[in-house]
């Protein structure tokens, strides 16, 4: 189907900026030298990439199904964007555990709560049986998101700082660019079509969404690239122990 024009232009400025961060981070990763920071570049650049294809897979029509919902007379299902998550959260969980050499049980146990989290909301958005149901899978979502924020401040942040004080305060900014960020999804999410309660119309949901992913994935990206020489120098010692102990 084809998407709507208010809602297709904010997808477009969308794909624009994920092709943009893509761009960029794929240039700045070409002169990295270290195979061990290379690691960093691929991840970071892949979560834009995997993005443009999300947003253009919704403008263009293809990423979107329209549903009834009672009420309303039909919505629009961005189930793109579901797949764009499901692949970039776990990647940019990813990123935030090589910074914290976190263990690995950690790190798996993460990424089976993320995907929790965003089966939760698919679920929640393609449901038909009513709020109640659509409130009980954002209540389940918003759990699994409540744990991933434990962990965070937790265990992962205690091992940045272990690692050495210019990680932790590496960590501490992505930490918390995550938690600001990542804490608004659910608000947008309940108030749109998420929620089915229509507070806020489709296009702004589909506006503070491209902000927000734009804020989550370029801008986390710069700021986790941009911190190269602290990771690399932090690094180094540690990973060699950090192989030993797994
Ligand atoms: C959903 C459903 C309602 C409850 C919660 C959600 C959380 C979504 C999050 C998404 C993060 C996306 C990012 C994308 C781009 O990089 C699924 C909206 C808690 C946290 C970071």
């Amino acid at each position: 189907m084809a998407t709507p024009g208010s809602e297709a232009t904010w997808l477009w400025i969308g794909t624009i900026g994920m092709i943009l961060g893509t761009v960029y981070f794929g240039v700045r990763g070409r002169g990295s030298a270290d195979p061990e920071q290379q690691s960093y570049y691929i991840i970071t650049t892949l979560i834009p990439a995997i993005a443009a294809a999300a947003y253009l897979a919704m403008a263009t029509g293809w990423g979107v199904i329209s549903m009834p919902l009672s009420g309303t007379g039909g919505v629009n299902i961005y189930w793109a964007r579901y797949a764009d998550w499901l692949l970039t959260t776990p990647l940019l969980i990813i990123d935030l555990t090589l910074v914290a050499g976190a263990r690995k049980e950690t790190i798996y146990r993460l990424l089976v709560i993320d995907i929790i989290m965003i089966l939760g909301g698919l679920a929640g958005s393609i449901m038909q049986q009513g709020a109640v149901v659509r409130i009980a899978c954002w209540a389940v979502s918003t759990a699994a998101f409540i744990v991933l924020l434990y962990y965070l401040l937790g265990e992962l942040s205690e091992r940045a700082r272990n690692r050495s004080t210019a990680t932790g305060t590496v960590f501490k900014r992505l930490r918390n660019i995550t938690l600001g960020l990542w804490a608004l999804y659910p608000i947008v999410w309940i108030l749109g079509t998420g929620g089915g309660f229509g507070i806020i119309t489709i296009t702004t949901e589909i506006m503070l969404y491209v902000m927000l992913d734009i804020g989550t994935k370029v801008g986390f990206g710069a700021v986790l690239l941009e911190s190269q020489d602290v990771l690399q120098a932090a690094d180094r010692p540690s990973s060699a122990s950090e192989l030993k102990s797994h």
